[in-house]
């Protein structure tokens, strides 16, 4: 979601923010700003649109401190007026996230004679910062006192015309971490935006606030207690968020997941068993006692999910539930202390899931796994087990190899849980090693598979509908299909275990219809082929990934590609990676914004 920049250092630093929103472009964002302490005034520059813009209608403006942001909103429509940096007396201030009072702070400070020229949240906390430092002048004890008064989530970074050379920043929900160095102190939304100046990166606790200037870094709670965060050297490559030969971050990603899975795999290393440990120290002790397992995401991560119910009850016997952490957060659910948790998130900052695995701890669900590509995330530090996914940095809005590595992760898991359950021998262990040890050579196979693909997206680009289909743990990479499709080419896709067709969907079904199916040979696809004949009937076009050895024979309606390879329960793994194939090519065709599409944001840091 929205991004943020800020910097204090000895020379211009107006490059460092353009440059830093550009890597947080990928983020998801509909208007840019940034602000600067000028010679006499606050200089402000705001665009609707791409940061490309901002770095135009900027160019010439110098200063040595300054805020920046790139906006997703949600509160007020995208246009100049709402977009950040807001400005109230000589302070201004970029914030992401959302105040849930900022209805009464905006009546408040409208009764004080402060005048709203936006309808966003945000422009209630410059004012109360603006109000606060009427009765304490210094900036960084104005912005704790005023901080205090804010329910909700933010990250927020402010500036102060009357005291240059100095920027308070301040979290509690949405991320913010500093970049340290010698020449400069800067603050983003991640690290990524500020590899470009320093490796060297302090990460904030929720009701965490620093002041930054040239020289110093000073981080104190918002009681003013001082606290000591330790500075990480960031791992992350430049050269892993640049896109290289490709032409957009989904293709590149799609394509990078042989790699990313081999990383993610490299844990297991030579050995043909598995150890709890490779969920964190405590994880023997903390699963022996696991009766079941309820797992909790979002979007691409709830269908990673949704698989892995289907590998944990089948392969290691544990009752498991999947649940959309916006949905579990607010229900009366009854609590077992015995259950385990797994929160699954690319960034490990997604708010819902992360106040769901907050509200679990809270009736007393101790036990708890984050599955996350973010080592430093909220999520990760908040949960008692770990799992990395090491698919390196996401930059793409549909996530891909994400999703292909928590699979991974989540498989790992389902042999560790039956291992803990003895339900697994040396084996049928040593047996399910090799095929993941293989898994990224068989990835590669699928992904040839892409001229072919090419040549079916160009058929789906004038469809305003598709339907996917899958049976069992295919199910679930038919509603991955259905997002990928709908998030960036805009076609209208829905997903539907196949046995469910004739209870429904069958009435939408003509030529005008495409029908996607997941088609792998298991002992599911007799039942299958029955489903796609229903289709085929009604003058429906069918579109089938099978098996090398499904037996389905191509027709003038059913048009068949063939997987490389039958790979078994893990098989979902390489199904879904021709749908991520033909949602990118049916984009491309469309000629949709691939790596942003509109209205939605990578890391959704708000609720
Ligand atoms: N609520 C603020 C900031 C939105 C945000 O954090 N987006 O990611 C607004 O609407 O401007």
């Amino acid at each position: 979601m929205c991004g943020i920049v800020a910097a204090a250092a000895g020379n211009n630093i107006v490059p460092v923010l353009v440059e830093g929103l550009k890597k947080l472009e990928y983020r998801g964002y509909d208007s840019a700003g940034l602000a600067v302490i000028g010679a006499n005034a606050i200089e402000r520059v705001r665009s609707v649109g791409r940061v490309a813009e901002l770095e135009s209608a900027s160019a010439g403006t110098q200063a040595v401190t300054g805020i920046a942001h790139t906006r997703w909103a949600t509160h007020g429509v995208p246009c100049e007026r709402n977009a950040h940096p807001h400005i109230s007396g000589s302070i201004a201030v970029v914030h992401n996230g959302i105040i849930e009072n900022y209805e009464s702070l905006r009546r408040e400070l409208t009764a004080k004679g402060y005048v709203f020229t936006s309808e966003t949240d945000t422009e209630s906390i410059a004012h109360l910062i603006e109000a606060t430092l009427k009765a304490e002048p210094d900036l960084f004890a104005a912005v704790q006192i005023a901080c205090r008064r804010l329910v909700g989530a933010y990250a927020i970074a402010v500036i102060d015309q009357r005291q240059p050379g100095k920027v308070v920043v301040a979290r509690e929900g949405s991320p913010l971490l500093l970049g340290v160095s010698e020449t400069g102190n800067y603050a983003a939304s991640d690290a990524s935006a500020l590899l470009q100046v320093t490796r060297h990166m302090v990460y904030l606790e929720n009701g965490d606030i620093a002041e930054l200037t040239a020289g110093s870094v000073k981080i104190t709670r918002l009681d003013g207690t001082p606290v000591d965060r330790p500075v990480h050297v960031s791992q992350l490559s430049a050269a892993a968020v640049e896109l290289g030969n490709y032409q957009h971050y989904m293709q590149k990603e799609i394509f990078e997941q042989p790699e990313a899975l081999a990383n993610t795999l490299e844990i297991v290393g030579g050995s043909k068993t598995i150890q709890p440990g490779i969920f964190g120290a405590e994880a023997g002790n903390l699963l022996a006692d696991v009766d079941s397992i309820l797992i909790l995401a979002c979007g691409t991560s709830s269908h990673s999910g949704y698989t892995a119910r289907y590998w944990l009850e089948a392969i290691a016997g544990v009752p498991c539930n999947v649940e959309i952490a916006s949905e579990y957060r607010y229900r009366t659910s009854v609590a077992n202390p015995r259950q385990l948790i797994v929160a699954i998130s690319q960034s490990g900052e997604t708010a819902d899931t992360l106040a769901a695995l907050r509200h679990a701890k809270s009736l007393g669900q101790q036990k708890t796994l984050a599955i996350c590509n973010v080592p430093e995330s909220a999520i990760v530090r908040e949960c008692a087990l770990r799992f990395i996914t090491r698919a390196g940095p996401e930059i793409g809005v549909a996530s891909t190899k994400a999703f292909t590595t928590q699979l991974a992760a989540l498989f790992l898991l389902t042999l560790v849980m039956a291992k803990v359950k003895q339900r697994l021998s040396a084996e049928q262990e040593a047996a399910y090693i090799d095929q993941l040890r293989h898994l990224p050579v068989a990835v590669h196979k699928v992904l040839e598979l892409e001229e072919a693909i090419k040549a079916w997206a160009q058929r789906f680009a004038d469809k305003q509908h598709a339907l996917f289909l899958g049976r069992g743990r295919h199910y679930p990479i038919a509603l991955e299909g259905a997002l990928k499709l709908k998030e960036i080419s805009y076609i209208h896709a829905e997903a539907y275990p196949a046995g469910e067709l004739k209870h429904g969907p069958l009435a939408l079904v003509d030529a005008n219809m495409p029908v996607i199916s997941v088609a792998p040979n298991d002992q599911l696809l007799d039942k299958l082929k029955s489903n796609l004949r229903e289709v085929e009937a009604r003058g429906g076009e069918l579109y089938v990934f099978a098996d090398a050895d499904s037996e389905i024979p191509e027709s003038a309606g059913v048009h068949i590609l063939r997987l490389p390879e039958h790979y078994g329960e893990l098989s979902p793994i390489l199904h879904v990676i021709p749908l991520q194939l033909l949602s990118y090519h049916a984009a491309l065709v469309k000629g949709t914004d691939v790596d942003k599409p509109r209205n939605l944001a990578k890391s959704v840091t708000v609720e």
